[in-house]
């Protein structure tokens, strides 16, 4: 097992809803931690490089009209296979079809408008958190609670 890195985004519908804190106490209720976080408006330009494995489908245009419709909030969330403990926290993309007690299940009934942004893979982790921070802009809290989280050999 791994400690991992990924990038989540508080998508406009979230942040209009006035519903990040709510979404980010269930981050941290998972025992997952923040090591950075920003609000930023994204542009058409940053969702082409975001959603690149989506430009070409015929839902992109609409995609890309919600994405840069009003600010976000940027997280990086660190955990023992935080990549798809977050993917399962967030529910399906359908948030009709999102089970309860998973952030778009519980908060949203859209396939796009729902919600929340996790990256799907190692791969995908890597390229978006470099894509929406520098280095210098994550930091690490002393991991003093991991003990009570996690064994050791979870890291
Ligand atoms: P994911 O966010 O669960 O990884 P993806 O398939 O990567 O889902 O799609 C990216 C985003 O594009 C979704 O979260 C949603 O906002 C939007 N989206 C996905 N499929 C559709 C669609 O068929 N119509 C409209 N929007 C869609
Ligand atoms: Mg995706």
């Amino acid at each position: 097992m791994a400690l991992e890195r990924t990038l989540i985004l508080a998508k406009p519908d979230a942040v209009q809803r006035r519903l990040v804190g709510r979404i980010v106490t269930r981050i941290e209720d998972k025992g997952l931690s923040l090591v950075g976080m920003k609000m930023l408006q994204v542009t058409p330009e940053l969702s082409r490089q975001h959603y690149a494995e989506h430009v070409n489908k015929p839902f992109y245009p609409d995609l890309e009209a919600f994405i840069t419709s009003g600010p976000v909030v940027a997280m990086v969330v660190e955990g023992p296979e935080a990549i798809a403990v977050m993917r399962t926290l967030m529910g399906k993309t359908n948030a009709r079809e999102s089970a309860p007690g998973t952030i778009r299940g519980d908060l949203g009934a859209s396939r796009q408008m729902n919600l929340i942004h996790g990256s799907d893979g190692p791969e995908a982790a890597k390229r978006e958190i470099a894509t929406y921070f520098r280095e210098n802009e994550l930091v690490s809290a002393p991991g003093m609670l991991a003990a009570a989280l996690w064994a050791k050999e979870e890291e």
